[in-house]
Protein backbone atom coordinates (compact mmCIF):
# COMPACT_ATOMS: atom_id res chain seq x y z
CA UNK A 1 0.00 0.00 0.00
CA UNK A 2 1.38 3.17 -0.72
CA UNK A 3 2.34 5.66 1.93
CA UNK A 4 2.24 9.61 1.46
CA UNK A 5 3.27 12.73 3.52
CA UNK A 6 0.11 12.33 5.32
CA UNK A 7 -3.89 10.88 5.68
CA UNK A 8 -6.33 13.00 6.92
CA UNK A 9 -7.45 12.09 10.53
CA UNK A 10 -11.48 11.00 9.85
CA UNK A 11 -14.26 10.54 12.61
CA UNK A 12 -16.23 6.96 11.64
CA UNK A 13 -19.11 7.44 9.46
CA UNK A 14 -21.95 7.32 11.98
CA UNK A 15 -20.54 10.40 14.69
CA UNK A 16 -20.56 12.76 11.49
CA UNK A 17 -23.64 11.82 10.18
CA UNK A 18 -24.75 12.67 13.78
CA UNK A 19 -23.30 15.87 13.92
CA UNK A 20 -25.09 16.91 10.89
CA UNK A 21 -28.65 15.37 11.08
CA UNK A 22 -30.08 18.71 12.22
CA UNK A 23 -29.21 19.96 8.84
CA UNK A 24 -31.78 17.89 7.20
CA UNK A 25 -34.10 19.69 9.90
CA UNK A 26 -33.10 23.59 9.69
CA UNK A 27 -32.55 23.09 5.97
CA UNK A 28 -29.50 25.43 7.26
CA UNK A 29 -26.47 24.69 5.16
CA UNK A 30 -23.88 27.89 5.40
CA UNK A 31 -23.74 31.51 6.12
CA UNK A 32 -22.36 31.30 10.14
CA UNK A 33 -25.62 29.10 11.02
CA UNK A 34 -25.76 27.03 14.42
CA UNK A 35 -23.07 24.26 13.71
CA UNK A 36 -20.82 27.05 12.85
CA UNK A 37 -21.42 29.16 16.02
CA UNK A 38 -21.08 25.64 18.17
CA UNK A 39 -17.77 24.77 16.74
CA UNK A 40 -16.40 28.48 17.02
CA UNK A 41 -17.09 28.40 20.71
CA UNK A 42 -15.43 25.05 21.35
CA UNK A 43 -12.33 25.67 19.00
CA UNK A 44 -11.95 29.11 20.90
CA UNK A 45 -11.96 27.72 23.66
CA UNK A 46 -9.96 24.49 22.98
CA UNK A 47 -6.86 26.94 21.40
CA UNK A 48 -7.64 29.17 24.76
CA UNK A 49 -7.60 32.40 22.72
CA UNK A 50 -10.12 35.50 23.39
CA UNK A 51 -11.17 35.77 20.05
CA UNK A 52 -11.62 33.52 16.98
CA UNK A 53 -13.21 33.71 13.44
CA UNK A 54 -13.88 30.94 11.28
CA UNK A 55 -12.75 30.51 7.57
CA UNK A 56 -13.56 28.57 4.38
CA UNK A 57 -9.96 27.90 4.28
CA UNK A 58 -6.84 28.99 5.65
CA UNK A 59 -5.24 31.07 2.85
CA UNK A 60 -8.85 33.36 3.12
CA UNK A 61 -8.27 33.92 6.63
CA UNK A 62 -5.18 35.26 6.22
CA UNK A 63 -5.54 37.34 3.54
CA UNK A 64 -8.49 38.62 5.09
CA UNK A 65 -6.28 39.27 8.17
CA UNK A 66 -4.22 41.17 6.14
CA UNK A 67 -7.05 42.98 4.83
CA UNK A 68 -8.59 43.77 7.94
CA UNK A 69 -5.44 45.03 9.74
CA UNK A 70 -5.41 47.97 6.78
CA UNK A 71 -1.65 47.17 5.81
CA UNK A 72 -0.17 48.59 3.00
CA UNK A 73 3.41 49.10 1.43
CA UNK A 74 5.69 46.14 2.47
CA UNK A 75 5.40 43.20 4.98
CA UNK A 76 8.68 41.52 5.87
CA UNK A 77 7.98 37.54 5.69
CA UNK A 78 9.91 34.58 5.06
CA UNK A 79 9.99 32.83 1.60
CA UNK A 80 10.45 29.46 3.77
CA UNK A 81 6.76 28.98 3.37
CA UNK A 82 3.95 27.48 1.73
CA UNK A 83 2.72 29.30 -1.27
CA UNK A 84 0.15 30.84 0.28
CA UNK A 85 1.86 32.98 2.77
CA UNK A 86 3.76 35.18 0.43
CA UNK A 87 0.46 35.09 -1.97
CA UNK A 88 -1.65 36.69 0.46
CA UNK A 89 0.40 39.51 0.90
CA UNK A 90 0.91 40.06 -2.77
CA UNK A 91 -2.90 39.50 -3.48
CA UNK A 92 -3.30 42.47 -0.84
CA UNK A 93 -1.20 44.61 -3.47
CA UNK A 94 1.65 44.74 -1.15
CA UNK A 95 5.00 43.84 -1.75
CA UNK A 96 6.79 40.79 0.50
CA UNK A 97 10.39 41.75 1.82
CA UNK A 98 12.46 38.43 2.46
CA UNK A 99 13.81 38.10 5.61
CA UNK A 100 15.91 34.97 6.25
CA UNK A 101 15.72 32.17 8.63
CA UNK A 102 17.30 30.36 11.67
CA UNK A 103 19.79 27.08 10.54
CA UNK A 104 18.29 25.19 13.56
CA UNK A 105 14.55 25.69 13.37
CA UNK A 106 14.08 27.42 9.89
CA UNK A 107 11.53 30.44 11.14
CA UNK A 108 12.25 33.45 10.77
CA UNK A 109 15.38 34.91 12.03
CA UNK A 110 15.12 37.96 14.15
CA UNK A 111 18.34 39.76 13.30
CA UNK A 112 17.93 39.94 10.17
CA UNK A 113 14.28 41.54 10.60
CA UNK A 114 15.67 45.49 11.59
CA UNK A 115 17.74 45.92 8.35
CA UNK A 116 14.76 45.06 6.38
CA UNK A 117 12.52 47.90 7.85
CA UNK A 118 11.86 50.36 5.73
CA UNK A 119 9.57 53.78 6.16
CA UNK A 120 7.33 51.38 4.04
CA UNK A 121 7.18 48.51 6.70
CA UNK A 122 3.63 48.13 7.97
CA UNK A 123 3.72 44.53 9.39
CA UNK A 124 5.63 41.51 10.34
CA UNK A 125 4.77 38.12 9.30
CA UNK A 126 6.46 34.97 10.19
CA UNK A 127 5.72 31.54 10.32
CA UNK A 128 5.32 28.83 13.02
CA UNK A 129 6.46 26.19 10.43
CA UNK A 130 6.41 22.49 11.11
CA UNK A 131 4.68 23.26 14.27
CA UNK A 132 7.85 25.04 15.56
CA UNK A 133 7.48 28.52 17.46
CA UNK A 134 9.36 31.18 16.23
CA UNK A 135 11.15 33.66 18.40
CA UNK A 136 7.81 35.59 19.35
CA UNK A 137 9.62 37.39 22.34
CA UNK A 138 12.17 39.10 19.92
CA UNK A 139 9.86 39.62 17.20
CA UNK A 140 7.56 41.41 20.16
CA UNK A 141 10.30 43.76 21.02
CA UNK A 142 11.25 44.90 17.59
CA UNK A 143 7.81 44.97 16.37
CA UNK A 144 6.89 47.22 19.54
CA UNK A 145 10.02 49.25 18.75
CA UNK A 146 9.08 50.67 15.23
CA UNK A 147 5.23 50.43 15.95
CA UNK A 148 4.76 47.74 13.64
CA UNK A 149 2.04 44.91 13.74
CA UNK A 150 2.78 41.30 13.98
CA UNK A 151 0.74 38.43 12.06
CA UNK A 152 1.74 34.55 12.88
CA UNK A 153 1.03 32.05 9.80
CA UNK A 154 0.62 29.53 12.58
CA UNK A 155 -1.06 26.99 9.83
CA UNK A 156 0.86 24.21 10.77
CA UNK A 157 0.89 25.10 14.67
CA UNK A 158 -2.26 23.85 15.64
CA UNK A 159 -2.82 23.51 19.50
CA UNK A 160 0.73 24.30 20.41
CA UNK A 161 1.46 25.89 23.80
CA UNK A 162 4.38 27.90 24.53
CA UNK A 163 5.17 28.32 28.40
CA UNK A 164 1.56 27.03 28.98
CA UNK A 165 -0.13 29.81 26.63
CA UNK A 166 -1.74 28.70 23.22
CA UNK A 167 0.31 29.68 19.90
CA UNK A 168 -2.60 32.03 19.03
CA UNK A 169 -2.27 34.35 21.74
CA UNK A 170 1.32 36.13 20.07
CA UNK A 171 1.08 39.04 18.11
CA UNK A 172 -1.97 40.73 16.37
CA UNK A 173 -3.30 37.95 14.77
CA UNK A 174 -2.69 33.85 14.04
CA UNK A 175 -4.23 32.24 11.05
CA UNK A 176 -4.63 28.64 11.53
CA UNK A 177 -5.50 25.84 8.69
CA UNK A 178 -7.95 23.34 9.10
CA UNK A 179 -7.27 21.52 5.54
CA UNK A 180 -7.32 17.90 4.98
CA UNK A 181 -3.55 17.72 5.38
CA UNK A 182 -3.61 18.64 9.09
CA UNK A 183 -2.83 17.87 12.42
CA UNK A 184 -6.70 19.26 12.88
CA UNK A 185 -9.11 19.51 9.85
CA UNK A 186 -12.68 20.57 8.85
CA UNK A 187 -12.01 19.16 5.29
CA UNK A 188 -11.14 22.46 4.11
CA UNK A 189 -11.23 25.61 6.54
CA UNK A 190 -9.33 27.77 8.78
CA UNK A 191 -9.61 30.42 11.55
CA UNK A 192 -8.09 33.88 12.70
CA UNK A 193 -7.33 34.28 16.60
CA UNK A 194 -7.02 37.64 17.71
CA UNK A 195 -7.40 39.95 21.13
CA UNK A 196 -8.89 42.97 19.44
CA UNK A 197 -11.93 42.93 19.89
CA UNK A 198 -12.80 46.10 17.56
CA UNK A 199 -10.90 43.49 14.73
CA UNK A 200 -14.17 41.30 15.09
CA UNK A 201 -16.82 42.97 12.94
CA UNK A 202 -14.25 43.67 10.43
CA UNK A 203 -13.00 40.02 9.74
CA UNK A 204 -16.84 39.09 10.45
CA UNK A 205 -18.04 41.36 7.41
CA UNK A 206 -14.81 41.04 5.58
CA UNK A 207 -15.73 36.90 5.15
CA UNK A 208 -19.01 37.45 3.65
CA UNK A 209 -18.83 40.37 0.98
CA UNK A 210 -18.46 43.36 3.22
CA UNK A 211 -22.51 42.75 4.56
CA UNK A 212 -23.13 44.58 7.13
CA UNK A 213 -27.04 44.41 7.02
CA UNK A 214 -29.35 43.58 3.98
CA UNK A 215 -28.64 47.44 3.41
CA UNK A 216 -25.53 48.60 4.12
CA UNK A 217 -22.29 47.09 2.56
CA UNK A 218 -19.50 48.53 4.26
CA UNK A 219 -16.21 46.55 2.96
CA UNK A 220 -14.82 45.73 0.02
CA UNK A 221 -15.16 41.52 1.09
CA UNK A 222 -14.44 37.98 -0.45
CA UNK A 223 -16.70 35.13 -0.21
CA UNK A 224 -14.64 32.93 2.78
CA UNK A 225 -17.52 31.53 5.03
CA UNK A 226 -17.40 27.96 6.38
CA UNK A 227 -20.31 25.83 5.87
CA UNK A 228 -22.29 23.64 8.49
CA UNK A 229 -21.22 20.43 7.12
CA UNK A 230 -16.95 21.04 7.66
CA UNK A 231 -18.26 22.68 10.95
CA UNK A 232 -19.44 19.41 11.89
CA UNK A 233 -16.60 17.61 10.92
CA UNK A 234 -14.22 19.87 12.90
CA UNK A 235 -16.77 19.21 15.85
CA UNK A 236 -16.13 15.51 15.66
CA UNK A 237 -12.45 15.98 14.60
CA UNK A 238 -12.20 18.59 18.08
CA UNK A 239 -13.21 15.37 19.91
CA UNK A 240 -10.21 13.11 19.41
CA UNK A 241 -7.37 15.97 18.81
CA UNK A 242 -5.86 15.05 21.94
CA UNK A 243 -5.39 10.90 20.95
CA UNK A 244 -4.50 12.07 17.47
CA UNK A 245 -1.67 13.83 18.87
CA UNK A 246 -0.20 11.36 21.30
CA UNK A 247 -0.29 9.29 18.27
CA UNK A 248 1.79 11.20 15.94
CA UNK A 249 3.93 11.66 19.22
CA UNK A 250 4.95 8.11 19.07
CA UNK A 251 5.58 8.07 15.38
CA UNK A 252 7.82 11.40 16.11
CA UNK A 253 9.19 9.03 18.61
CA UNK A 254 9.88 6.45 16.54
CA UNK A 255 11.78 8.35 13.86
CA UNK A 256 14.15 10.21 16.72
CA UNK A 257 14.95 6.53 18.01
CA UNK A 258 16.25 6.01 14.56
CA UNK A 259 17.83 9.38 13.00
CA UNK A 260 20.15 10.28 15.91
CA UNK A 261 23.73 10.46 15.79
CA UNK A 262 23.16 9.30 11.89
CA UNK A 263 25.90 11.31 10.35
CA UNK A 264 24.74 13.99 8.09
CA UNK A 265 20.87 13.68 8.91
CA UNK A 266 19.54 16.39 11.83
CA UNK A 267 16.28 15.95 12.68
CA UNK A 268 13.80 18.93 14.12
CA UNK A 269 14.84 21.04 17.27
CA UNK A 270 11.23 22.27 19.07
CA UNK A 271 11.61 25.25 21.36
CA UNK A 272 12.23 24.95 24.91
CA UNK A 273 8.80 25.38 26.79
CA UNK A 274 6.54 24.41 23.78
CA UNK A 275 4.14 21.26 23.77
CA UNK A 276 4.81 20.62 19.90
CA UNK A 277 1.77 19.13 17.66
CA UNK A 278 3.79 17.14 15.82
CA UNK A 279 2.44 18.28 12.40
CA UNK A 280 5.38 17.63 10.26
CA UNK A 281 8.75 15.37 10.18
CA UNK A 282 11.38 17.49 8.26
CA UNK A 283 14.56 16.18 8.03
CA UNK A 284 17.96 17.70 6.77
CA UNK A 285 19.77 16.04 4.58
CA UNK A 286 23.45 17.27 4.60
CA UNK A 287 24.80 15.40 1.46
CA UNK A 288 28.37 15.60 2.00
CA UNK A 289 28.71 14.09 5.13
CA UNK A 290 25.65 11.93 4.58
CA UNK A 291 26.62 10.79 1.31
CA UNK A 292 23.32 10.98 -0.59
CA UNK A 293 21.26 14.29 -2.04
CA UNK A 294 17.62 14.74 -1.01
CA UNK A 295 16.04 14.22 -4.42
CA UNK A 296 18.17 10.80 -4.80
CA UNK A 297 16.90 9.55 -1.21
CA UNK A 298 13.24 10.91 -1.95
CA UNK A 299 13.08 8.86 -5.27
CA UNK A 300 14.60 6.19 -3.59
CA UNK A 301 11.44 6.21 -1.20
CA UNK A 302 9.30 6.45 -4.02
CA UNK A 303 10.59 3.18 -5.32
CA UNK A 304 9.34 1.42 -2.04
CA UNK A 305 5.91 2.76 -2.89
CA UNK A 306 6.75 5.65 -0.05
CA UNK A 307 5.79 9.71 -0.99
CA UNK A 308 7.69 11.69 1.24
CA UNK A 309 7.64 15.61 0.40
CA UNK A 310 10.02 18.47 -0.11
CA UNK A 311 8.16 21.31 1.45
CA UNK A 312 9.13 23.72 1.27
CA UNK A 313 10.79 23.37 -2.01
CA UNK A 314 11.07 26.21 -4.13
CA UNK A 315 10.95 28.58 -1.71
CA UNK A 316 8.21 31.48 -2.50
CA UNK A 317 11.41 33.77 -3.05
CA UNK A 318 12.17 31.49 -6.00
CA UNK A 319 8.71 30.90 -7.67
CA UNK A 320 8.29 31.48 -11.37
CA UNK A 321 5.09 33.81 -10.70
CA UNK A 322 7.66 36.23 -8.85
CA UNK A 323 10.79 36.65 -11.35
CA UNK A 324 11.71 39.67 -12.09
CA UNK A 325 8.45 40.92 -10.24
CA UNK A 326 9.36 40.81 -6.19
CA UNK A 327 13.25 41.43 -5.00
CA UNK A 328 14.49 37.76 -4.13
CA UNK A 329 16.22 39.08 -0.54
CA UNK A 330 19.49 37.76 0.76
CA UNK A 331 18.46 34.54 2.15
CA UNK A 332 20.95 31.89 1.87
CA UNK A 333 19.66 29.92 4.75
CA UNK A 334 16.00 29.63 3.06
CA UNK A 335 18.19 28.64 -0.21
CA UNK A 336 20.13 25.90 1.53
CA UNK A 337 17.65 24.31 3.48
CA UNK A 338 14.81 24.51 0.59
CA UNK A 339 16.93 22.16 -1.42
CA UNK A 340 17.95 20.03 1.74
CA UNK A 341 14.88 19.05 3.40
CA UNK A 342 12.48 16.23 2.86
CA UNK A 343 9.48 16.01 5.14
CA UNK A 344 8.80 11.98 5.94
CA UNK A 345 5.26 10.54 6.23
CA UNK A 346 3.79 11.63 9.50
CA UNK A 347 0.12 11.10 10.66
CA UNK A 348 -1.59 9.53 13.39
CA UNK A 349 -2.63 6.19 11.24
CA UNK A 350 0.83 5.74 10.23
CA UNK A 351 1.54 2.23 11.56
CA UNK A 352 5.22 1.47 13.67
CA UNK A 353 6.23 -1.41 10.74
CA UNK A 354 6.05 1.53 8.12
CA UNK A 355 8.15 4.10 10.46
CA UNK A 356 10.74 0.99 10.28
CA UNK A 357 10.73 0.59 6.85
CA UNK A 358 11.45 4.25 5.94
CA UNK A 359 13.83 4.55 8.35
CA UNK A 360 15.86 1.31 7.83
CA UNK A 361 15.62 2.79 3.24
CA UNK A 362 16.78 6.40 4.85
CA UNK A 363 19.92 4.89 6.80
CA UNK A 364 20.36 2.25 3.80
CA UNK A 365 21.34 5.32 1.65
CA UNK A 366 23.77 6.82 4.24
CA UNK A 367 27.48 6.25 3.19
N1 LIG B 1 0.44 28.69 5.32
C1 LIG B 1 1.17 27.55 5.40
C2 LIG B 1 2.49 27.58 6.09
C3 LIG B 1 0.66 26.36 4.86
O1 LIG B 1 1.40 25.22 4.94
C4 LIG B 1 -0.60 26.36 4.25
C5 LIG B 1 -1.12 25.15 3.67
C6 LIG B 1 -1.34 27.58 4.20
C7 LIG B 1 -0.76 28.72 4.74
C8 LIG B 1 -2.69 27.68 3.57
O2 LIG B 1 -3.69 26.99 4.28
P1 LIG B 1 -4.99 26.39 3.47
O3 LIG B 1 -5.56 27.52 2.64
O4 LIG B 1 -4.52 25.23 2.63
O5 LIG B 1 -5.94 26.00 4.58
C9 LIG B 1 -0.89 20.77 1.02
C10 LIG B 1 -2.15 21.49 1.48
O6 LIG B 1 -3.11 21.64 0.43
C11 LIG B 1 -1.92 22.82 2.11
O7 LIG B 1 -3.06 23.08 2.91
C12 LIG B 1 -0.69 22.83 3.00
N2 LIG B 1 -0.39 24.14 3.53
C13 LIG B 1 0.51 22.32 2.23
C14 LIG B 1 1.76 22.27 3.09
O8 LIG B 1 0.23 20.99 1.81
P2 LIG B 1 -0.19 19.89 -1.34
O9 LIG B 1 -0.46 20.43 -2.69
O10 LIG B 1 1.19 19.47 -1.04
O11 LIG B 1 -1.21 18.69 -0.96
P3 LIG B 1 -1.49 17.31 -1.69
O12 LIG B 1 -2.83 17.36 -2.33
O13 LIG B 1 -0.33 16.93 -2.54
O14 LIG B 1 -1.60 16.32 -0.45
C15 LIG B 1 -0.48 15.79 0.24
C16 LIG B 1 -0.83 14.39 0.72
O15 LIG B 1 -1.85 14.45 1.69
C17 LIG B 1 -1.37 13.47 -0.36
O16 LIG B 1 -0.31 12.82 -0.98
C18 LIG B 1 -2.28 12.53 0.37
C19 LIG B 1 -2.72 13.31 1.60
N3 LIG B 1 -4.10 13.80 1.50
C20 LIG B 1 -4.37 14.85 0.64
C21 LIG B 1 -5.64 15.33 0.53
C22 LIG B 1 -5.95 16.49 -0.39
C23 LIG B 1 -5.11 13.21 2.24
O17 LIG B 1 -4.87 12.25 2.99
N4 LIG B 1 -6.39 13.69 2.12
C24 LIG B 1 -6.70 14.72 1.30
O18 LIG B 1 -7.89 15.12 1.24
O19 LIG B 1 -0.63 21.04 -0.34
Amino acid sequence: MSIFVTRSSMPDLEEFVEEIKPIWKSHYLTNMGPIYKKFQYQLKDYLSVPQLSLFANGHMALELAIQALNLSGEIITTPYTFASTTHAIVRNGITPVFCDIKPDDYTMDPEKIEELITDKTTAILPVHVYGNMCDVEAIDRIAKKYDLKVIYDAAHAFGVTYNGIGVGNFGDASMFSFHATKVFNTIEGGAVTFSDVSFRKRLHYLKNFGIVTEDEVEDVGANAKLDEFRAAMGICNLRHIKQEILKRKAVFEKYMEYFQGIDGLRTIHYRAGMVPNYSYFPLYIEPEVFGTERDTLCQKLNEYDIYARKYFYPATNEFEAYKGKLNHGNTPVSDKVSKNILTLPMFADLPMEAVDRICEIVISMSR
